[in-house]
C-alpha cells in the first residue's frame, strides 16, 4: 500500500495530498481541543459527525451560490476538497452575545446583538488567535481591501444561510467561525469558504430549552459531546434516527 503524503496536521483535522492536482483529502479526527489546546480529549464519533455535518452545510452553501472548497465526501471520515491558500484569519460572525465577546465587553450571554457583528482573529496558535482590526490586516498584508470586501460578503451570506437552516430545525445560530481560502483559476483568484462548518466551529442553542449543542459542551464540561452533535445531525436528517455512527465495529458471533 502506498503511503499518503500528509500536507498538514491540525488539532482536529489532517490534510493529505488528493488524487488529482489541486485537490486535498480532509480527514476529520476524533480529537477535541479547547482553550488553545490546553484542554484536550479524544471523543469517539466526533470526526464522523463533523465530516457529515460539514458536508451538509458546505453542499447547501455551494447550492445557493456561496463558493466553498468542498467537492465530495469520500467516506466516514474524509472528504475531497479543493486545495486553497488559507488566509490567516478566523472570521467570526455573532448574532447573540456569547464566549469571548461576552467576556470582553461584559454583555450577558444570549443577549441579541443589534446586528450581526463580524470579527477577525489572526490565526496563530502560539499567540492564541488574537483579535485584530482591519488596520492590522491591511498593514501586515494578510488580505487586500478587495479580499476584505469579499470576506465580509461571504461571512454574511454564510450567516444568513446557516441561521435559516438552523432555525428550521429549532436551533439558534449564536455565532460561528469560518476560514477563507484563495483558489486560482488561471489569471483569476477567487475566495471560497474553507476548513469546516460544524458544531466545533459554531455555537448552537436549542431554541426552546437553550441546551447547548456545540463544542461548549466540551469546553465547559456540560455532558456528552457526541450526543449533542448527533442531535444536530438527527434534526437535519443527516443521520437516520437510531443509528449510532460512532459505535465501534462489533463482532457478530
Ligand atoms: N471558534 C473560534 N475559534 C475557534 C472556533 N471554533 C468559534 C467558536 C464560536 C465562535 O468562533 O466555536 O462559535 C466565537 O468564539 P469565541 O471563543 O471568540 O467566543
Ligand atoms: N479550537 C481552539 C483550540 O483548540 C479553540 C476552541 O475551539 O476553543 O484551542
Amino acid at each position: 500500500m502506498a503511503r499518503r503524503n500528509k500536507i498538514y496536521e491540525g488539532k482536529a483535522k489532517i490534510l493529505y495530498e488528493g488524487p488529482e492536482p489541486g485537490t486535498l483529502v480532509q480527514y476529520f479526527k476524533d480529537d477535541a481541543t479547547a482553550f488553545n489546546a490546553e484542554k484536550r480529549d479524544v471523543i469517539d464519533g466526533k470526526g464522523a459527525l463533523n465530516n457529515r455535518l460539514s458536508e451538509y452545510f458546505m453542499t447547501g452553501l455551494n447550492n445557493v451560490g456561496v463558493p466553498t472548497h468542498f467537492l465530495k465526501r469520500l467516506n466516514m471520515r474524509e472528504q475531497l476538497v479543493r486545495a486553497c491558500e488559507i488566509i490567516p484569519l478566523e472570521v467570526i460572525v455573532r448574532n447573540y452575545a456569547a464566549g469571548s465577546l461576552s467576556t470582553r465587553l461584559g454583555i450577558e450571554e444570549g443577549t441579541q446583538l443589534p446586528r450581526p457583528i463580524v470579527e477577525y482573529c489572526y490565526k496563530d496558535d502560539k499567540l492564541g488567535d488574537p483579535l485584530v482590526t482591519e488596520e492590522h490586516i491591511a498593514a501586515f498584508g494578510w488580505a487586500s481591501q478587495q479580499d476584505m470586501d469579499d470576506i465580509l460578503s461571504l461571512a454574511l451570506r454564510v450567516n444568513d444561510f446557516m441561521s435559516g437552516v438552523m432555525f428550521g430545525v429549532g436551533i439558534r445560530l449564536v455565532d460561528f467561525k469560518i476560514e477563507v481560502g484563495r483558489v486560482y483559476d488561471g489569471d483569476f483568484q477567487r475566495l471560497v469558504v474553507a476548513d469546516e462548518i460544524s458544531p466545533d466551529s459554531c455555537r448552537l442553542w436549542d431554541l426552546e430549552t437553550g441546551r447547548k449543542l456545540d463544542k461548549d459542551v466540551f469546553r465547559r464540561d456540560l455532558g456528552n459531546l457526541t450526543d449533542a452533535y448527533a442531535e444536530v445531525a438527527r434534526r437535519l436528517g443527516v443521520m437516520p434516527k437510531g443509528t449510532t455512527p460512532m459505535s465501534k465495529p462489533t463482532l457478530i458471533n
